[in-house]
């Protein structure tokens, strides 16, 4: 047996994959990938402010290599069984998102890279959901659907017998790490024949539009893979120029100076032909919407103060415009959202001086050369040019703009009222495993990085 892979160049390897998989599959994906290359490259050749933050918190290398996908998944037994597979590329998962709110019937989580170290080779993410049947009210439907869930199997038998050896073992070797990624890209391949009979499709769907997608097809299927940009405005507009037509308004906050958190915006699913089964064994074609494709630009992380400002100020905002789902108030909403985010400082300092949001802090170039500093406070640090602090990235996503995705890719007339019904605990027991708060990880960077400085300034012991 050889040495083991390293988790971080597995996901690595899986994410590369992927993306050569999608790429093939929805070619307007390549070219959004080719738009947001081309973009990125022009605002950091514009800005060596932005350039210079990246390079000194190691993540310039990262962005042309970032991206997410998302999956739903049918039953408890398969999102333990993603939980462990996840694991072997070093994901975890991480914050709970309750879809239900927004009139889908899916719970969520993202499974993720933690860690300054890992997040830098590559920070790889997938928003994971499940499947809520117990939000659909029609028993025998639910039962029939359970059924269906419960034949088919996901994984291929070497994924999860390589997911078992790399658990005993602590790790994988190259071959089997080759391996494990080539099978475990199988279960999120898309299938274009259906698992159930049109007339059971048309059921699930009339049901709701997203019981239809998770139900009737042989596994998860990837249903949208986003660059990051650097400039979401710009890739925005430049969309249709090659025939791409995004949705009319960018979900999240607006456009800053200082970017927080995620904004995100996409394009319509593609409806693609599928074959459904007859009763007599033959195939007959129909359609079905699932996959699309979104683009995201990524902000600094907030602290809870920050993220309840931001909640606060984004529903201020749909309280006075709420965005119709055709756009015809896409220029009302974008003012208001504008105006009323004018409440949110936009300078990284205000954000810093607010307690808004998370940075990493480290040396200047003066710091390194200063003499053991063991009196002064961070404020003093920094106010002399001793130490720099630089915005932490947000590795997560956004319940709202989530919901918003989900829905212009399900059809304007598709929204519907669930009881918003959060049950985290159910996810968990689902899951195997508690998801990880994400404050808790920004706090525990932001910290490390400061004790760092502190040590090195010999305020604290090293
Ligand atoms: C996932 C939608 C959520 C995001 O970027 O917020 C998401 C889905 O449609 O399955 O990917
Ligand atoms: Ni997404």
């Amino acid at each position: 047996m050889g040495q083991h892979v390293a988790a971080s160049e597995i996901r690595a390897g899986f994410s590369a994959a992927m993306s050569a998989m999608y790429r093939t599959e929805v070619p307007a994906y390549g070219t959004l990938m080719e738009l947001v290359a081309e973009v990125n490259g022009k605002v950091l050749a514009a800005d060596p402010a932005l350039r210079d933050s990246l390079d000194a918190t190691n993540s310039l290398d990262r962005i042309s290599e970032e991206r997410h996908g998302a999956i739903r998944l049918g039953t408890p037994a398969e999102l333990a069984m993603m939980r462990r597979v996840f694991a072997v590329m070093g994901m975890f998962p991480v914050g709970y998102y309750d879809l239900s709110e927004a009139g889908v019937p899916v719970h969520s989580t993202a499974f993720r890279p933690v860690g300054e170290d890992a997040l830098s080779i590559n920070p790889f993410r997938v928003f994971t959901s499940l499947l809520r049947l117990d939000l659909i009210a029609d028993e025998t439907l639910r039962a029939e659907a359970e059924a269906i869930l419960n034949k088919r199997q996901i994984f291929t038998d070497e994924a999860v017998a390589l997911v078992e050896k790399a658990e005993k073992n602590g790790g994988l070797d190259k071959a089997d790490a080759d391996r494990f990624v080539e099978q475990v890209l199988e279960t999120f391949r898309w299938h274009d024949k259906a698992n159930v009979s049109e007339d059971m499709y048309h059921r699930l769907h009339d049901a709701h539009r997203l019981i239809a997608d998770v139900v009737s097809f042989k596994g998860p299927h990837i249903n949208h893979l986003t660059p990051r940009t650097l400039d979401i405005d710009a890739v925005q507009d430049l969309m249709p120029s090659r025939a791409i037509a995004p949705k009319a308004i960018v979900e999240g906050p607006p456009t800053r100076v200082c970017p927080i958190l995620l904004r995100q915006t996409s394009f319509k699913a593609l409806e693609e032909p599928v074959s459904f089964r007859s009763e007599d064994g033959s195939w007959k074609s129909g359609s079905h919407t699932a996959r699309f494709g979104e683009i995201e630009q990524r902000g600094v992380a907030l602290t809870p103060k920050g993220r309840a400002l931001y909640d606060q100020l984004l529903t201020e905002t749909r309280s006075k415009v709420r965005p119709a789902a055709d756009g015809s108030n896409a220029d009302a909403y974008v003012a208001a959202l504008g105006e009323t985010f004018e409440q949110f400082p936009d300078d990284w300092a205000g954000i810093r001086a607010a307690g808004l949001g998370y940075f990493t802090y480290s040396l200047t170039a003066a710091g390194e050369k200063s003499a053991p500093r063991p009196d002064a406070d961070i404020e003093a640090l920094v106010a002399e040019g001793l130490v720099r602090f630089d915005p932490i990235t947000y590795e997560d996503f956004l319940p709202v703009s989530a919901a918003g995705i989900f829905q212009s890719n399900l059809g304007d007339d598709a929204a519907q009222e669930f009881q918003a019904s959060p049950n985290q605990m159910r996810f968990e027991a689902d899951l195997g495993a508690a998801v990880l708060n994400e404050f808790d990880h920004y706090a525990a960077i932001e910290q490390a990085s400061l004790d760092s400085c502190l040590a090195a300034l010999g305020k604290l012991e090293a």
